[in-house]
């Protein structure tokens, strides 16, 4: 096992604020700041050669132009977020293109339930067709009225609803159609396939004790 999904686990869960009701998942503690976490370095690009890609079972393939997505419909989302190393921001703001505009706009049609999210460097996520289609998902561009910052996934993030955040990819560069449901990089090393907060789904196996205070240790803006 990952050696981040090893700490966690040893780590105990926060006492739950009564408060907070049930808008808070349990085992999670409420940040005003919002942590910056990934793996590796952060991805530079020039706009003018990126590109996002979609693959896989979903007919012709088609790769798009940052041009090409500012061209599409522009969606606002206000949503919660939840970090599987326990910490939650409340009524965070992005905007972008939602998948479903995406797809109609290109009269294109997913012929898979399952999707895997490629992006930089090397990282992918498993999903499912129908949570990206959620209306509190996104293919997000800005966050809080500006454009994300390379730390946060400029140029284009996921903002995936009602997983935990690591499915919210960033820095994403594709999304592939698939008919059967693969691990992406964190589900591989100790964490949940499916990811939902409310139900705690944080670890592949059983038992969970997590760091409240691991993420921290992290930077901040
Ligand atoms: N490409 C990429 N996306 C990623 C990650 C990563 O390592 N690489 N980390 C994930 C994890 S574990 C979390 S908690 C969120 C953090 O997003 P933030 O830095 O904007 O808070 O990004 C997710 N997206
Ligand atoms: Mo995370």
């Amino acid at each position: 096992m990952h050696n981040k999904a090893m700490r966690l686990r040893n780590s105990r869960a926060p006492k739950a604020d009564p408060a907070l009701g049930q808008r808070l998942p349990p085992g999670q503690v409420l940040t005003e700041r919002f942590p910056i976490l990934h793996e590796g370095t952060v991805p530079e690009y020039e706009l003018a050669t990126w590109s996002l890609r979609l693959f896989g079972k979903v007919g012709r393939g088609v790769e798009l132009s940052f041009a090409d997505l500012q061209g599409l419909p522009q969606r606002q989302l206000q949503c919660d977020i939840h970090c599987v190393t326990r910490w939650s921001k409340f009524d965070t703001q992005w905007s972008g293109v939602h998948l479903q505009d995406l797809l109609s706009e290109l009269d294109i049609q997913p012929a898979s339930r399952f999707v895997m999210a490629h992006a930089d460097h090397d990282y992918q996520t498993n999903l499912l067709l129908d949570d990206l289609l959620h209306p509190d998902s996104l293919l997000a561009t800005h966050y809080a009225g500006q454009p994300l910052t390379a730390q946060h996934g400029w140029p284009l993030r996921l903002v995936v609803a009602g997983r935990y955040f690591w499915k919210s990819a960033k820095w994403l560069r594709g999304l592939e159609f698939v008919d059967e449901e693969q691990p992406g990089f964190w589900e591989r090393n100790g964490f949940h396939l499916h990811a939902d907060p409310f139900t705690e789904q944080r670890f592949s196996a059983q038992a969970l004790d997590i760091a409240e205070d691991a993420w921290l240790e992290k930077e901040f803006d």
